[in-house]
C-alpha cells in the first residue's frame, strides 16, 4: 500500500490523505480534490504524485519514488511552528532554490494532519484537518525566501497526534502542478533555527560569537568552512565565513532576526 511508504521512507515521503464523500470530508479537501485536482474519473482512492498524477498501485509508486529522490534537487523547504495562542501556531516556511536553476514564484501550502485518525479506519494515515491561506513566494537561485502562515486546530483535536505538511508547488487552480519540494514536522512543533544561533538554545549571545570566532577562515581562504559553520553564519551562501556574514552576525547577536 501506498501509506506503507510512509514508513519505509520516513525522511522523504510526505503524504497528506483526503477523505471525500465521507463524514471526515472537509470543504477544503473535497475542493482540493474536486476542483483542483478533477480526480472524478480516477474514482478512489486516488493519488497525485507530486502533483502530477494518479500512478497506480503501490509498487509502480515505490518506483516513481525512487527516480525522484535520484534527481537532482531543485529547491529545499524547511518547516518550523510555535505556538501563538490557544490551539493556534504561526508557521515558518523557508524555500531556498539551489544554485543553476531558473528563479520561480511557487505556491506555499501549510496543512495540518492527524497521523491515526480516524481511529476506526485501521489504514487511514495524516489525514488532512486544516489549512492555513496560501501565499505565492517568488525564490531565486542560491537564495532564500520565507513566509509565515497561521493555523488553527479546533479544541479536542489530539495535539500530540498531529502533523505539519508543508509544500511548494507551481501556481495555478488545477493539476498537473509540480510539487516542487515538501517538508514534514511532528508534534510537538521547534520554530526553525534562527540565523547565527550555533548553539541551538534559541538566542544568538556570547557562545554563538565564539563559535563563529572559532569557524571564520576568511574570504581568500582556500578551504571550505566546515558545513556545520555554514548552516549557522553563511547568510550569503559563498561557503566561507567573510566580512559580508560578520556583519549579519554582529546585527543578530545584536537582536535581530
Ligand atoms: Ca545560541
Ligand atoms: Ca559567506
Amino acid at each position: 500500500m501506498v501509506r506503507d511508504l510512509i514508513d519505509l521512507y520516513p525522511d522523504n515521503f510526505a503524504v497528506v490523505e483526503y477523505h471525500v464523500y465521507d463524514e471526515y470530508e472537509t470543504i477544503w479537501g473535497l475542493d482540493r480534490a474536486e476542483q483542483f485536482y478533477d480526480w472524478l474519473p480516477g474514482g478512489v482512492p486516488w493519488f497525485s504524485y507530486d502533483g502530477v498524477g494518479n500512478v497506480g498501485s503501490h509498487e509502480v509508486y515505490e518506483t516513481a519514488l525512487l527516480t525522484q529522490l535520484n534527481r537532482p534537487t531543485s529547491m529545499t523547504l524547511s518547516v518550523g511552528a510555535k505556538p501563538i495562542g490557544n490551539d493556534e501556531y504561526e508557521v515558518t516556511i523557508r524555500g531556498c532554490m539551489e544554485p543553476g536553476f531558473e528563479a520561480r514564484t511557487v505556491t506555499a501550502y501549510a496543512v495540518a494532519v492527524q497521523v491515526h485518525w480516524p481511529p476506526e479506519i485501521s489504514y487511514a494515515r495524516n489525514t488532512f484537518r486544516t489549512a492555513a491561506s496560501t501565499k505565492d513566494i517568488f525564490v531565486e537561485p542560491d537564495s532564500c525566501n520565507k513566509v509565515m502562515r497561521v493555523i488553527t486546530f479546533k479544541p479536542g483535536w489530539d495535539v500530540t497526534d498531529m502533523k505539519l505538511i508543508v509544500w511548494l508547488q507551481d501556481r495555478g487552480s488545477t493539476y498537473p502542478l509540480v510539487v516542487h519540494q515538501a517538508a514534514q514536522t511532528d508534534y510537538p512543533f521547534s520554530p526553525l533555527p534562527k540565523y547565527g544561533d550555533y548553539t541551538n538554545d534559541g538566542e544568538v549571545s556570547l557562545d554563538d560569537f565564539e563559535a563563529f570566532d572559532a569557524c571564520f577562515i576568511g574570504p581568500d581562504s582556500v578551504i571550505d568552512s566546515p558545513s556545520i559553520c555554514l548552516d549557522a553564519f553563511d547568510v550569503d551562501k559563498d561557503k566561507d565565513l567573510d566580512l559580508v556574514d560578520f556583519a549579519r552576525f554582529q546585527q543578530a547577536i545584536g537582536g535581530a532576526t
